[in-house]
């Protein structure tokens, strides 16, 4: 069952939306204990990961694409640093409909540009960084009639609530925190709104603190500054004017949560640590925050004890060539058993 059917009660659909599902959501929620013990809080990481394309872009693109269609769309346009490319190609291929995606040029994880590629969309790779892209795709939108699905497009935020209420529903609560990284800042407005909207129901009492990750070199939301040349090694939070900056805003303060930066070394050490001691292989803009409640934590900032969960956005296999740069290549041998025994003894 995907996001439409799974959520179909608290989605805007008609009887002319089309059920469009690639098996998108329901991700596993998984504990972290080893990670947790050693930030003293128990410690959960949802695995967006494990959606169809790759990152937790499916769950709002499922619900734009399928309202596009219903509007009776010519094709799809949006700009991406990578995963909504990815995700809005999946979704045209499955449905049948053109897409062209805007990708800034020389800055998208190689999974993602052989994704975009492979379902078929036209990609276009842009000289300039994301958010000139993300202009020049609005007006093509607008004069051409062409369906945007970045998320401006209000169905995208729409369907990314429903990891809120996933979480909800695995836990019977909603944690104490939610820590998750933020670029064109729209996931965080969209858990915001999914666990708000659950407390509206009754089906939990309170709702988390939103804390919001961005890389040193992106973060104009910590510094409440423009960022003209946003520059990280995760490509995918490489914004420097974040679409959704207002509901963001809103969601931290609200929650009575933060914005917090972290650096590229933080970042990557994150990654090493979420697959080493986590065993779960994340793309380097997913581990911002634990590289955030690292940081917090050698604050003295974190609470003893608290019930934390990550959105770990997007499958680490996405960005081969960033993993590859930090670790060791294989031991070679012989096809010898004396010589695997050197190894299994050193
Ligand atoms: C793995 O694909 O903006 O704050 O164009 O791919 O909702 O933007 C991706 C964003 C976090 C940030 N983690 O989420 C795009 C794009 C991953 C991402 C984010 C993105 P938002």
């Amino acid at each position: 069952m995907g996001v439409i059917d799974r959520f179909s009660a608290l989605l805007p659909l008609t009887a002319a939306t089309p059920r469009l599902c690639l098996g998108e959501g329901s991700t596993p929620l998984v504990a972290l204990p080893r990670l947790g013990e050693r930030l003293g809080i128990e410690l959960w990481g949802k695995l967006e990961g494990c959606n169809p394309s790759g990152s937790f872009k499916d769950r709002g693109m499922v619900l734009a694409v399928a309202k596009a269609l219903e509007e009776g769309c010519r094709g799809l346009i949006c700009a991406s640093t990578g995963n909504t490319s990815a995700s809005a190609a999946a979704y045209a291929a499955a449905a049948g409909v053109r897409c062209f995606v805007l990708l800034p040029a020389g800055h998208v994880a190689l999974g993602k540009l052989a994704q975009a590629l492979m379902y078929g969309a036209v990609v276009i790779a842009a000289r300039g960084n994301f958010d000139r892209a993300l202009e020049l795709a609005r007006r093509a939108a607008d004069e051409r009639g062409l369906a945007i699905v970045n998320s401006v497009n209000k169905y995208r935020l729409i369907g990314q609530r429903s990891a809120a209420w996933e979480i909800c529903e695995a836990l019977g609560r909603a944690p104490d925190w939610h820590a998750l990284p933020v670029g064109n800042a729209g996931n965080i407005s969209a858990y915001w709104a999914g666990y708000e909207e659950f407390r509206g129901l009754g089906r939990i009492s309170k709702s988390p603190r939103m804390m919001g990750f961005q890389a040193e070199g992106a973060a104009p939301l910590v510094t409440g500054l423009p960022c003209p040349e946003p520059e990280t090694v995760a490509t995918a939070i490489r914004i420097g004017s974040p679409v959704s900056a207002g509901l963001a805003r809103a969601a931290v303060s609200e929650s009575e949560g933060e914005f917090n930066s972290v650096t590229d070394g933080e970042i990557l050490e994150a990654q090493r640590l979420l697959a080493s001691v986590g065993g779960v292989f994340a793309e380097p803009a997913s581990c911002a925050p634990l590289a955030g409640l690292c940081k917090l934590k050698k604050q003295g900032r974190l609470p003893e004890g608290i019930l934390a969960v990550m959105t770990l956005t997007g499958n680490g296999l996405k960005d081969p060539d960033t993993a590859m740069s930090q670790v060791g290549r294989p031991i070679e041998i012989d096809d010898d058993l004396e010589d695997l025994f050197r190894v299994l003894e050193q």
